[in-house]
């Protein structure tokens, strides 16, 4: 088309039959379909969810057809059939958001609300393929948002009655264009991304470290029922990082790089650590952000190669007084330079519980430091550590009004009973855990309905680095009653009383649970 052509085109423009512009309605709601399709299959992958949405509708629909059609079906497709039912489902998919965009000028509800019924369909369907998984949900949120979006951009242009029909069909095609590049490159990016991890994951798994079994110390657990396991399952260990999806390193691709002020710069491999041979140790992890009473926090055993040992080769220099650790997804936070060289078990962690780190919690390599909050401290995926002074480094959280340096707070909090329980009577037995990092727990006090502050009977620990379990049993009546709970460190520093929020350097104050005798 030639500039005269276009000019004339929008100085009298040409009008659209509405029959022409339904057409191009559908064909934007396919485009955005094919799109959203796209991201949420890209999604899913990349965050490995165990299911898809196309694969989950489909699977639900053949669970769903009744059996002789699902075998006839069989019979006449054989190894057709999957493709078959995997197209179907797509084409289906395409059909309705199509249909339903045709509607667009006539009834505006109608395209949203098929969009919604078809992103709660894939919500159903994946929800009852995979345990309720983040990727899942979130693989259908975005094809839902994608779909939306792309829809809206699309329609836009056809809808507005003053364009005219040439530049409007232009911009339309020109949209659609961008759309479905965009969304084709999330999903080609999601598969390579999810490849990367399922290859990572392989890998992994054959792993074999030198460690020793797994026993939990005698004495450590108290054997209450509904308190928290003093060692904490891998499964129910609390996951918590900025990355959308964890970075994929293979052990062998693994360097750690320990350079800044230091005397002589060191890279070091995952061979190299392995080869030093591996110290283990118990350490409870906690998350600056855990509430009182709250659950950000877990117990393991850990394996691995002394930060102190390696931060002793390189040397650090006089005025040094943080490292600035970078994770590879370029993560960073700074950790005071003495926390890793005193003689606290601050470790280059490559086992969890006798085990190659899980991917989500840092795998090849983490940093474990005991007594630090995770957010100045327990990098996963490590690969960087510069020595340096805290007056001239900056770091992910810090640099958003989080404190700089972040010692443990000595916390205490009640598992049982729960907040709102109704329990029997007489003799009720009051437990939970308690913990003051490097620092060790003393005692732990109970005070029921504001009366005498009470002894709670402590499990034994292997060191001042983990959480403790508590418990005792206290006599009550029938009716309401509230227990506070407090925790004593071997400082002889008393958990205080004051509220605090968790920002900017932890939360404060007693825990307490409100429950009801009968
Ligand atoms: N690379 C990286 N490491 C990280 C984080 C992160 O966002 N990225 N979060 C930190 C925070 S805030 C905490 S509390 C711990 C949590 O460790 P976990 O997920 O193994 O429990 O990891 C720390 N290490
Ligand atoms: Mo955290």
């Amino acid at each position: 088309m030639t500039t005269v052509e276009r000019a004339q085109g929008s100085a009298t423009p040409a009008v659209r039959g509405p029959r022409a512009t339904r057409w191009l309605l559908a064909l934007a709601g396919v485009v955005a379909a094919a799109c959203g399709l796209a991201v949420s299959e890209g999604v899913a992958w990349a965050l490995r969810s165990e299911t898809t949405p196309v694969d989950a509708v489909a699977a639900s629909v053949r669970d769903l057809t009744p059996g002789p059609v699902v075998e006839l079906a069989l019979r006449l497709l054989g190894e057709a059939g999957k493709p078959v039912l995997l197209t179907g489902t797509v084409v289906a998919v395409l059909l309705l958001v199509g249909y339903a965009a045709s509607w667009s000028q006539r009834a505006p509800a109608v395209p949203g609300v098929v969009l919604l019924v078809l992103a709660g369909t894939g919500l159903a369907a994946v929800l009852s393929r995979t345990a309720p998984a983040m990727g899942a949900v979130l693989s259908v949120l975005a094809g839902l948002a994608t779909w939306a979006v792309v829809l809206r951009v699309l329609g836009a242009p056809l809808l507005s009655p003053a364009a005219a029909v040439s530049e409007s069909r232009r911009r339309f095609l020109q949209r659609a264009a961008l759309a479905v590049l965009v969304s084709g490159v999330v999903a080609v990016a999601g598969r390579a991304a999810g490849g990367a991890r399922r290859s990572v994951e392989a890998a992994r798994r054959l792993l074999r470290l030198p460690v020793t079994p797994v026993v939990v110390p005698g004495g450590a657990s108290l054997g209450v029922d509904g308190v928290a396991p003093w060692r904490t399952p891998v499964d129910d260990f609390y996951v918590i990082h900025t990355a959308i999806a964890p970075p994929a390193i293979r052990p062998e691709e693994w360097r750690l790089r320990i350079h800044g002020m230091v005397e002589r710069e060191l890279t070091v491999s995952y061979e190299d650590l392995v080869a030093r041979g591996l110290s283990e140790t118990w350490v409870t992890l906690t998350c600056v952000s855990n509430p009182v009473g709250g659950d950000l926090v877990g117990n393991a055993r850990w394996s691995g190669v002394p930060v102190r040992e390696l931060l002793a080769e390189a040397g650090p220099l006089p005025g040094a007084d943080a490292v600035l650790q970078t994770s590879a997804d370029g993560w960073t936070c700074g950790t005071p330079l003495a926390a890793l060289t005193d003689d606290r078990d601050a470790l280059l962690a490559l086992a969890m519980d006798g085990e190659p780190l899980p991917v989500e919690h840092g795998f090849p390599v983490r940093v474990v430091v005991p007594g630090l909050y995770g957010y100045v401290s327990a990098t996963k995926w490590v690969v960087d550590l510069e020595v340096s002074r805290y007056d001239e480094i900056s770091a992910y959280w810090t640099d958003r009004g989080w404190g700089e340096k972040g010692p443990i707070k000595t916390m205490s909090r009640i598992d049982v009973p729960r907040d709102g329980d109704s329990v029997a009577s007489g003799s009720v037995t009051v437990a939970g855990v308690a913990w003051a990092q490097h620092t060790g727990i003393e005692a732990v006090e109970v005070q029921v309905d504001g009366g005498p502050w009470q002894q709670a009977r402590l499990g034994r620990v292997p060191s001042a680095d983990t959480w403790v379990q508590w418990a005792l049993a206290v006599d009550v009546g029938p009716g309401e009653h509230e227990v506070v709970c407090c925790a004593t460190d071997t400082s002889g520093e008393t958990q205080t009383a004051a509220v605090a929020d968790v920002l900017p350097d932890g939360a404060t104050g007693w825990p307490s649970v409100r429950f009801e005798a009968g």
